[in-house]
């Protein structure tokens, strides 16, 4: 398409849709004009994919995930369709700027962090590498919260995300199934004798399924990212007759991750994960018949990822279909069914391990449950058979203490489990899941993440892709690895200004947008500190705050002392029901508040908590970041994924040996990531010998008994409880994230950072080696290594292109 093509084009589905020329439309009207532009030019290519891999018989993946984690798609569907620059200069001649338009487009926010993030990275990687893969997930109305600060608290909004429309979405009625929920179910032969399910009494549901062109980069393929919403059939409308009745069934697919701490909560989110699964399973299912193979061939077409426990229940799921639609022996369906599904890990945390108790299973879904009692009845039979210690057996069985172990039925219906970086795979096998590894070593695997990087740099940061382009060519943006060939100027002055001229433009751009949203004044010479990532007492932000603390209060003991400038920009939510993560975003933001007014500071410490991190700001705030913040708790993060999106940006890490951070210390070398802190051996050693003794830590050292008295002397105002439940969570219950542990050489790592910095050419030299290894998490090779040995799925291949 040529630019003259475009204006002529964008004009007149601007004068068809609102009747408008340019010059009267507002920015939501060219927005929309823009995406149904698109939406009609790439659907060719979506038909057009779909029917090469019906035609073809191709085997197809989905990945089904209860949240996705988009954010906006403008820029990158014309990034993706190759349009990107056309459709800028057009709008440029129009009197448009495009950054205009994209600025109204909602996030697409229905996920909570990484792992939905990580979805969606999957999406676009799966497309662009051209392999036959789909998501399936909820279409939740309203998205991730957005979050305020009101004196320092944080208070969650609502996401109405759809309220604007959304104009890459395709509501496909025809492709609804039914999901059936409650009632009573008994067995009873049928004519040939087989057992089958009577049912009485069951809600029966419509899932009306919104479907998503995922599309691949400059490849012609879009894949289908499928997502349910609830409906109430027409054959059941007499039955909800009150606003109220009908009010809790759309509920169903209201909220992401509805509050949980009650039993109504609890049954939403269950009934949510079930929804999700039949409706998908039903619909691979029904697709499946239309190729006329025979269905005990299934998982040679068919492979259903399963990400997190969230969608465990795919595998009672299948097994119902095969068994009670299909009519499949138990053998039979068990066969496939395990060959079908794969399932991935996302944590080892044992507080997010999901379990359900038996009553509400048996209630909601009485028969998928009996068939989960059914698998646990025969996994103990077979079991018993292979070893000695039967304490094994009580330890990984799916139903156990009156609760439903999903991680157990994934891992005993699934043919692979992977962990999502190196040692989380490793501490899986050898302590996590040991008992499962013992019983099958041959299904672990790894499958370190990765990250759109195509997103992350391509079009996040104009101006560090601009420097690349002409100092290694623009084969990196087809091929990230290609990212190496800037190795050769690592001592090349002229190319480390121009990087550290990019890195400044990007700074000033976040400079601006602060001073915008917060009305803080913050210098780009200043080195800009970044942790961005959920709250979570794992995740240390505490650590960092306290070191801020310190900087600060050396500033105040001797105000004239030298103090290289430093901005720390926090970016975190906390889960509504987390009280803690909540103290700590108060603890920041008060402290904020204290440093950022103080006189005596004379601005060489700022401190930033954005309000509502979401996907966009992160596009903000990753180019501009000198240091990258990964401080978890060595084995706690199961590998991260901002750390690769900071690295890819130039920033430098400051790290503990914990999920992918080992993994960037690989590639970049012991020299240029600033490791610290206690290595998850010494964690597991302090678990087993019991002797970490928080207080001694606050005993002895002077440095940290001054930082956490100002949590309690007033020093910090306005958090007298806040401040008093950190310093109880640090001495009293003796500290469960290894904090005070870790300070000391997290300080001194923080010295060696700012000594490096003021050492420029040091600095950038670091960081361009930053940049120039970052190509390896490239999300594509992620997902072709699912691909290859997990999905066992292909590439479309030329030749069968021309066939379809
Ligand atoms: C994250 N998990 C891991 N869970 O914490 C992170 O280390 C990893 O990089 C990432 O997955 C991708 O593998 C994560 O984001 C959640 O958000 C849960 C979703 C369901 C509710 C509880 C949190």
């Amino acid at each position: 398409m040529t630019k003259e093509q475009f204006i002529t084009q964008f004009k007149k589905r601007l004068s068809e849709k609102y009747a408008m020329g340019v010059e009267d439309a507002s920015p939501t009207e060219l927005y929309n004009t823009l995406g149904s532009l698109m939406h009609s030019a790439y659907s060719s290519d979506r038909h057009h994919t779909w029917r090469q891999y019906l035609l073809n018989k191709q085997k197809q993946a989905y990945y089904f995930s209860i949240e996705f984690l988009p954010g906006k798609l403008m820029a990158s569907n014309l990034l993706n369709m190759d349009w990107l620059e056309t459709v800028e200069e057009g709008l440029a001649e129009l009197g448009i700027d495009l950054a205009d338009l994209t600025e109204v487009e909602q996030d697409m926010a229905l996920g909570n962090g990484g792992l939905g993030r990580l979805a969606s990275c999957f999406m676009d990687s799966i497309a662009s590498c051209g392999l036959p893969g789909n998501g399936n997930g909820i279409r939740y109305e309203y998205g991730l919260f957005k979050q305020k600060f009101i004196d320092g608290h944080q208070v969650e909004l609502p996401d109405d995300w759809l309220s604007t429309g959304n104009v890459w979405e395709v509501r496909k009625d025809s492709k609804a199934v039914d999901v059936c929920f409650y009632g009573q179910v008994h067995l009873e032969e049928d004519a040939n004798g087989k057992l089958k399910p009577v049912y009485k009494n069951q809600q029966v549901l419509r899932a009306v399924p919104y479907d998503t062109g995922m599309i691949g980069y400059k490849n012609n393929i879009v894949n289908n990212m499928r997502l349910w919403s609830v409906e109430i059939p027409n054959s059941e409308e007499s039955k909800y007759r009150s606003l109220e009745e009908r009010r809790t069934i759309e509920d169903l697919t209201a909220v992401l991750y509805p509050d949980d701490s009650n039993a109504k909560g609890q049954m939403t989110r269950l009934a949510q994960e079930y929804f999700f699964v039949s409706a998908g399973i039903q619909s691979i299912v029904r697709y499946y018949h239309t190729l006329k193979e025979p269905i005990h061939r299934i998982h040679e077409y068919v492979a259903i990822h399963i990400n997190d426990t969230h969608p465990a229940l795919c595998i009672p799921e299948f097994m119902r279909i095969m068994l009670d639609e299909e009519g499949m022996s138990w053998e039979e369906a068990w066969a496939v069914t395990l060959k079908v599904m794969s399932y991935t890990n996302h944590t080892i945390m044992a507080e997010a391990m999901e379990k359900w108790p038996i009553d509400m299973l048996k209630q909601l879904l009485p028969r998928i449950y009996q068939i989960i009692e059914e698998i646990d009845r025969r996994f103990v039979e077979e079991t018993e058979l292979k070893v000695h210690d039967r304490s094994i057996i009580d330890r990984t069985r799916i139903i156990n203490h009156n609760q439903v172990h999903m991680a157990h039925l994934a891992i005993i219906g699934s043919h692979s489990i992977n962990g999502v970086a190196k040692l989380h795979s490793e501490l899986l096998k050898t302590v996590v899941l040991h008992d499962f590894y013992s019983l099958y070593p041959a299904r672990f695997n790894n499958k370190t993440n990765g990250i759109a990087e195509r997103r992350w740099l391509q079009l996040a940061n104009r101006p560090l892709s601009s420097v690349l382009d002409k100092t290694i060519g623009t084969s990196w943006r087809d091929n990230p690895e290609d990212l190496q060939q800037l190795l050769n100027y690592q001592d090349d002055q002229k190319v480390l200004n121009a990087l550290a001229a990019a890195k400044r433009q990007n700074k000033e751009n976040l400079a601006a947008l602060i001073k915008k949203t917060q009305d803080i004044t913050v210098s780009p010479d200043a080195i800009f500190d970044v942790q961005i990532k959920r709250l979570h007492a794992y995740k240390r932000q505490l650590l960092n705050l306290m070191h801020i603390i310190k900087c600060y209060q050396d500033i105040k003991n001797n105000p004239d002392s030298e103090f290289y400038p430093r901005v720390f920009i926090f970016g975190a939510k906390a889960a509504p029901s987390y009280a803690y993560a909540k103290t700590i975003i108060k603890c920041i933001n008060e402290t904020a508040n204290l440093v950022n007014n103080d006189p005596d500071v004379k601005d060489r410490l700022k401190i930033v908590f954005l309000e509502n991190y979401n996907v966009s700001l992160a596009e903000v705030i990753i180019p501009a970041a000198d240091v990258s913040e990964q401080i978890s708790l060595a084995s706690k993060e199961a590998s991260g994924t901002s750390n690769m999106k900071l690295m890819l940006n130039g920033a430098v890490t400051i790290a503990t040996l914990d999920g992918a951070n080992i993994e960037i210390r690989d590639a970049v070398g012991e020299e240029n990531i600033n490791i610290f802190g206690i290595t998850e051996q010494e964690v597991y050693d302090y678990y087993e010998s019991n002797t970490y003794s928080a207080v001694s830590y606050f005993e002895k050292d002077p440095v940290i008994r001054r930082v956490l008295e100002a949590f309690i002397d007033g020093t910090i105002p306005n958090i007298q409880s806040e401040g008093r439940e950190v310093f109880d969570s640090l001495i009293r219950y003796n500290d469960e994230f290894f904090v005070l542990r870790d300070f000391e050489s997290y300080v001194k790592a923080q010295e060696k950072i700012t000594e490096c910095y003021k050492d420029k050419r040091k600095w950038q030299k670091i960081s361009l080696i930053n940049i120039a290894n970052a190509g390896v998490f490239s999300a594509d090779e992620t997902v072709k290594r699912y691909a290859d040995d997990i999905w066992q799925i292909e590439p479309v291949t030329e030749y069968s292109s021309k066939k379809g």
